[in-house]
């Protein structure tokens, strides 16, 4: 397997054998899927990225941890409602808009986004703000590959993003806990920091529609809540983007939600979390550990208040 920086990593790397064959395998079957006209959750396909030097070596968190304890408010507020009800969500055909401050706006379709570029294995430690962490297995692409290629413009200076609005698939939108779609957003220079991952899959597999499915965004050094499932647009814009969780209680979750020891929540506190599978609590660490690669970014800021 080739280990190499990410930066390294170009168009015109020659994709490994068995990651081109699997790529086809994945098609030839998401094709299957839509012929017999299949609704619904899609099999889960073997997926192979290359190992990155992100990856941090802690031990993982169970697969049936990272697919059955999750928040996905789309289909209920409780940790075992999305692996109960995500089925319903259908992910095939999917594409993203991409629109707003670009040259070239257009759309991203999962088949051409998986044909045109190399999954990485991405093994990242994952803190959800309610005080829990994991250690999840992620294989994606960073979102810079993926947001170049619409040439933002001087003017975007930060990117928005959606979730789905389909409440015949997703129950949760039927009751108004957030103002639906759920979104998010990132100044550009973290949309375009390497260790941002556009996520198709986890474990080796595609992503399962309660982690998200097909495609969601994955910032490590940031609350969970930041990492977006399932989404369907991406807007380059020149004013900081509303979010879903800074709509619906602006006092407790800011723009940036940077993991921080320092600054609590003001219902609790944020020194420490439980690792899932562990039971003593552990010191969480500043930017999730991440401060080499991203603290530069946010040098200067007073991080209380752009909490
Ligand atoms: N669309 C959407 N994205 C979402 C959420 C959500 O409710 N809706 N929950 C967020 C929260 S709070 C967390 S902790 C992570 C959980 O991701 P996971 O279930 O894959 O671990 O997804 C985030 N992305
Ligand atoms: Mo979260």
């Amino acid at each position: 397997m080739l280990i190499r920086h990410a930066d390294d990593l170009t168009e015109n790397d020659v994709t490994p054998q068995d990651v081109y064959l699997r790529r086809r395998e994945f098609l030839a079957l998401g094709a299957a899927g839509i012929g017999l006209g299949l609704a619904g959750e899609a099999a889960a396909i073997p997926l192979k990225g290359n190992v990155s030097p992100f990856s941090t070596t802690e031990p993982k968190t169970s697969k049936e941890d990272v697919t059955g304890y999750n928040n996905f408010y789309e289909f209920g507020v409780d940790k075992d409602d999305p692996a109960r009800n995500a089925g319903s969500l259908k992910t095939s055909p999917w594409t993203i808009k991409i629109d707003g401050e670009c040259a070239r706006p257009g759309t991203v379709d999962l088949a051409s986004f998986l044909r045109g570029n190399t999954l990485q294995d991405r093994v990242y430690r994952h803190r959800c703000v309610e005080g829990w962490s994991m250690v999840i297995p992620w294989l994606g692409v960073p979102l810079a590959d993926l947001l170049k290629r619409y040439q933002p413009t001087s003017k975007a200076k930060y990117v928005a993003f959606e979730t789905l609005y389909r409440p015949s698939e997703m129950p949760g939108q039927k009751r108004r806990v957030l103002d639906w779609p759920y979104r998010e957003g990132l100044r550009i220079d973290e949309a375009m920091n390497p260790l941002t991952l556009m996520a198709v899959g986890l474990y080796g597999e595609t992503l399962k529609n309660q982690n998200g499915a097909p495609m969601r965004l994955v910032v490590p050094w940031k609350y969970g809540f930041k990492s977006i499932k399932s989404i369907v647009r991406i807007s380059f814009t020149e004013t900081q983007p509303r979010t879903a969780w800074n709509l619906s209680a602006p006092q407790e979750y800011g723009f940036y939600s940077n993991v921080n020891p320092q600054v609590d929540h003001p219902r609790w506190s944020q020194a420490s979390e439980r690792r899932i599978g562990e039971f003593r609590r552990r010191p969480t660490l500043m930017f999730n550990g991440y401060g080499e690669q991203v603290a530069s970014l946010y040098r200067g800021m007073d991080l209380k208040k752009f909490f």
